[in-house]
């Protein structure tokens, strides 16, 4: 398809590259010497953007410069880093990549929680330093008679509650809306769900709207005793009250797989015990990430074979409306 020409904005991986490169006139940003010039001569070609998780924002000064761009595809469900509602308004859809991921993620997540209150990567750290010799490894805490509550019962949040069921852990949840069909408590007030929680399981999306939800109040109210889990975005964390909460024994325990500030995570946290952290791996497994990837590909195909886009995100649906 020789007038579709498409940008990607970052590294992706070959099955991305390949499939594009297989329908389309592909440009790379990440490899162009003078990424400005490259934009400033061909930037009216480019009809889609190609982007993810650390390729840099897409907000609409950085659309603005593709006077003929229509679709953005993204690599991942989570699409704070891009404008999507000012896209909705002039007429370039955004489309994620829902659903793939939602078990691998919810693995993880209990996977994440377990490692956390049983002090895994502890333990197997104590048998490497030859430790097992002098003693036996403290005990830990444990998830018998425990409360979890989820913040964001989405499709992630749903599949760990499945999950967190077969676990016998007693549910609650939060989030703008009640949920029909769900019979987990509801909480309007996360601070008061925090409050009658053992374990708080963050996965919302991220962006202004979750911008520090999870505050200082609310992980004092989670208490000394509490887990905090977050495996949706670093951002719906106040980041140095928790690292101080942590340190001084208000905040129990803490299993992270996101940062404020990726891949930088602030240094306080390496000394801490009661914390366990994760390069941001949620959905990281070749499988899942194949099929993220062809999800890519394959909503840039349909959009511009003209069948549409196949999972475009609320803010800009399709076929647009009015
Ligand atoms: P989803 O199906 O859209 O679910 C999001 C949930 O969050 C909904 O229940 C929504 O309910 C709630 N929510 C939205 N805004 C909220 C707010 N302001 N306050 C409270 N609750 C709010 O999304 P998903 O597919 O489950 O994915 C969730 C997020 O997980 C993604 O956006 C992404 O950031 C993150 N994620 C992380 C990884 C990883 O590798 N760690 C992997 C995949 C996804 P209401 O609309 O009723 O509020
Ligand atoms: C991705 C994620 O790994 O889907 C998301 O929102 O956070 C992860 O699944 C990430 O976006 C790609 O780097």
């Amino acid at each position: 398809m020789p007038d579709f020409e498409v940008l990607i904005t970052g590294p992706v991986m070959p099955l991305i590259r390949e499939g594009l490169e297989a329908r389309f006139t592909v440009h790379k940003l990440h490899e162009m010497p003078d990424k400005e010039a490259f934009i400033a001569a061909h930037g009216a070609r480019i009809r889609a953007l190609v982007g993810g998780a650390g390729h840099g924002r897409i907000d609409s000064a950085f659309m603005r410069r593709f006077p003929n761009l229509r679709i953005v595809g993204n690599f991942g469900v989570g699409y704070d880093g891009i404008d999507a509602a000012w896209a909705g308004q002039n007429g370039i859809v955004v489309t994620n990549t829902p659903d793939v991921l939602t078990d691998e993620v919810a693995d993880l997540a209990m996977g994440l929680l377990i490692a956390t209150i049983r002090r895994l990567p502890q333990a197997d750290a104590y048998v490497r330093a030859g430790r097992w010799l002098d003693g036996a490894f403290p005990l830990t805490g444990s998830l018998r008679e425990k409360s979890m509550g989820i913040l964001g019962l989405g499709r992630i949040g749903s599949a760990i509650a499945a999950r967190a069921q077969a676990f016998g852990l007693e549910l609650a949840y939060h989030s703008r809306t009640p949920k029909p069909d769900v019979s987990f408590r509801y909480y309007a007030s996360l601070v008061e769900m925090a409050r009658d929680v053992d374990i708080l399981m963050v996965i919302a999306p991220g962006g202004e709207a979750t911008r520090r939800i999870v505050s200082r109040a609310v992980m004092e109210a989670l208490g000394p005793a509490g887990t905090l889990i977050n495996v949706a975005r670093g951002t719906l964390v106040d980041e140095p009250a928790m690292v101080e909460l942590l340190r001084s024994g208000k905040l129990g325990a803490a299993g992270l797989d996101v940062f404020e500030d990726e891949p930088r995570v602030p240094e306080a946290l390496f000394g801490l015990e009661n914390v366990v952290l994760l390069p941001h791996v949620g959905s990281a497994s070749h499988y899942t990430r194949n099929k993220m990837g062809q999800l890519v590909v394959d909503n840039i195909a349909s959009f511009a074979e003209g069948r549409g886009p196949l999972t475009p995100v609320p803010e800009t649906p399709w076929p647009p409306i009015g």
